[in-house]
């Protein structure tokens, strides 16, 4: 078994290597489940969504979520009526999904239940794994005001002050049964190259998932998401900095050291002897993940060096 910890957009792009060159059925996914946010009184999940779109071959890969070739005409219209609705893009394939999420939420099912119930429908053999089927939401705070993870992506671009990264209600939330048997189980664990701070962390923070990791015994990897000293998507650069982290492969490396076996990083990653000094195994490769060449000749790559 092979389990990936991931957000919606770098550590997706590996796991669609991985379901490319590999048994889909060994292959299984923990989402970050903190950007979560409730629009219109519908629950959004973003990256169970970009992770079950791109497992369905269905992802918008130029525009990095969504549903490729989908429409706005619902987001046209409820913006026509209300345009303080625009900031967030709902498309009319995208909106299917968050209905049907919404009503099997409500109607008592549970976030991997109804997870389990859409990877059935699109005919999945791979396993996507919300961290907990208990909410935790990301702010953001400026010293002001603290917003909405999704408000400070979408609506400010990153944009804005961090002073800290706040994940609502962890300390509560009890991680998944099956994300946690996943990591007993796996022989081999990967934190995808996803934004350390606000994709991979949640899933870290909570309660006794750090430490089952930590004594699990399959070979735990990192896959840096910097290449030279800029994330390849995302804020992780922005958040990495404000939160006094270096931006660099050895920041992702201090993040997870006490966790991981081998980190891997850019071909030309000059941090690799201080990493070693972490204790820490550090593997060179090209680490773009752009094409889906890109995406399969990486998971192939972590597949024969450290999957036997
Ligand atoms: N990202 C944007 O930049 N703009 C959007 O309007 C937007 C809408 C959206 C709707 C559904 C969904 O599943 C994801 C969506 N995303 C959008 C992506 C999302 O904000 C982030 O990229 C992830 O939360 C980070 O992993």
């Amino acid at each position: 078994m092979i389990t990936i910890l991931s957000g919606g957009t770098g550590g997706r792009r590996l796991f669609e290597g991985f379901l490319s060159v590999h048994s889909p059925k060994e292959i299984n996914v923990i989402a970050n489940t903190a950007d979560d946010i409730e629009i219109y009184g519908l629950h959004i999940s973003p990256d169970l969504d970009s992770l079950l779109y791109a497992a369905a071959g269905i992802i918008d890969d130029e525009r990095g979520w969504g549903i490729k070739g989908d429409t706005f005409n619902f987001h046209s219209m409820i913006t026509k009526i209300v345009p303080t609705y625009s900031w967030f893009n709902i498309g009319d394939k995208d909106l299917a999904i968050h209905i049907i999420r919404t009503n099997l939420l409500r109607s008592g099912m549970t976030l991997s239940q109804v997870t389990a119930f859409l990877t059935n429908k699109f005919n999945l053999d791979c396993s996507i794994v919300p961290m907990s089927d208990d909410r935790v939401t990301t702010y953001i705070f400026d010293g002001v005001v603290k917003r909405h993870f999704q408000e400070f992506w979408v609506l400010y671009r990153a944009e804005m002050p961090i002073k800290a990264v706040i994940f609502d209600n962890i300390e509560h939330a009890k991680p998944n049964e099956k994300a946690l048997d996943l990591i007993i189980s796996s022989k081999l664990i990967i934190i995808g190259p996803s934004n350390p701070i606000t994709s991979i962390n949640p899933i870290l923070s909570l309660k006794g998932f750090r430490n089952l990791l930590v004594d699990s015994e399959g070979i735990k990897v990192a896959v840096s998401p910097i290449i030279g000293n800029a994330p390849f998507s995302g804020p992780a650069g922005k958040l990495m900095q404000s939160l006094g982290l270096e931006v660099s492969s050895f920041g992702v490396a201090q993040i997870y050291k006490d966790i991981i076996n081998y980190i891997i990083v850019d071909e030309n990653d000059p941090n690799v002897d201080r990493i070693k000094e972490l204790g820490i195994e550090v593997i060179r490769t090209n680490i773009y993940l752009k094409t889906l060449e890109d995406r399969q000749r990486l998971a192939r790559f972590i597949l024969e060096k450290l999957y036997h």
